[in-house]
């Protein structure tokens, strides 16, 4: 019944009985990344846990009673106590347990900390609400997810690639655009664009067959809105990536998402953003990351299952 890999429990199984004294308990889901957070913060921690998965397309009725919201994480303890909401529970277990503090000592350097949290987790809510999943997926979906990849997304038939070597950049480039970033539009014409919203933007506009971007104004701004808040947050924490020093608690509640591009092979979409891409270095090369890394095909697998409501999704690859 526990362990990372155990099958996920759902309506009709019996509940589980009291968490063993000396240990904590945590209700979980294989591919979910809020509880991921929580599993890191206790492997990092090196605290003595047990694992329940539990099947969120079928879900347990005892498990409504440890949290009415039916979300997982949930965090239990030997005395009966629930903790839910990933953010808290990792506070809970950095105060709790305080052999080796994830979150600075210094009060002014953890409330900073936890405002690059609070714009990356208000950049997540704005995306999530802004999901077309089941629906048509709009352009601020192929602009957001994933964030670099977006030419390729919009599956124009005529176009072609030009691989650039970012690390030894030709010289001709640097012609096309002197910021020598990438992704650069070159039209027949010999046009260029740079700027990857811009681009998609002007994308929408000159080839209006297959409209991404909605047609009322106002539905158009505010997903433009959603993307700017997004991007926003995406810079600011580039100022706060822990590279060559301690893995920090913010980059333990991080990392699930970059993990997913990891997961889907878009490891590509952060190449030109090379503090992001060598902190994603860092963060593999971490004990506890490395020990949480989910291979591709069986997210992929999971994805599919969980997005047409299959009982089995949670399951995945068991
Ligand atoms: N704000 C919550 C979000 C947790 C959450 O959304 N968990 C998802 C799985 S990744 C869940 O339990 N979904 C079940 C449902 O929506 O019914 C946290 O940080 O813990």
């Amino acid at each position: 019944m526990s362990g990372a890999s155990s099958r996920s429990l759902g309506k009709g199984s019996s509940p589980p009985g009291p968490v063993p004294e000396g240990l904590i308990r945590v209700y979980s889901m294989r591919f979910c990344p809020f509880a991921q957070r929580a599993l890191m913060v206790l492997k990092a921690k090196g605290i003595r846990h047990e694992i329940v998965n539990i099947n969120l397309k079928n879900k347990p009725e005892w498990f409504l009673k440890k949290n009415p919201t039916g979300l997982v994480p949930v965090l239990e303890d030997s005395k009966g106590r629930l903790i839910s909401e990933s953010v808290i529970i990792c506070e809970y277990l950095d105060e709790a347990y305080p052999d080796k503090k994830l979150f600075p000592d210094d009060p002014y350097e953890k409330a900073r900390q936890k405002m690059t949290l609070e714009s990356f987790s208000k950049a997540l809510t704005d995306c999530q609400s802004e999901f077309r999943i089941g629906d048509a997926v709009s352009m601020t979906d192929y602009l957001m997810w994933p964030w670099f990849q977006r030419l390729e997304a919009l599956e124009l038939n005529e176009h072609e690639i030009v691989n650039i070597n970012l690390k030894n950049k030709p010289e001709w480039f640097l012609k096309k655009n002197p910021t020598g970033l990438v992704p650069v539009l070159e039209d027949s014409k010999g046009r260029l664009i740079s700027e990857s919203v811009i681009i998609c933007e002007y994308l929408d506009e000159a080839y209006p067959d297959k409209k991404l971007f909605p047609d009322d104004p106002y539905e158009k701004a505010r997903q433009k809105m959603t993307l700017e808040s997004f991007s926003k947050a995406m810079t600011k924490y580039k100022k706060d990536f822990r590279v060559g020093d301690a893995v920090s608690m913010t980059d333990y509640l991080m990392w699930p998402w970059f993990q997913w591009l990891e997961a889907l092979e878009l490891k590509e979409c952060v190449a030109h953003t090379p503090k992001l891409k060598g902190w994603m270095a860092a963060m593999q090369k971490d004990p506890t990351v490395s020990s949480h890394l989910i291979d591709a095909k069986t997210y992929r697998g999971f994805v599919n299952l969980y997005l047409q409501d299959s009982p089995e999704a949670c399951d995945y690859g068991l």
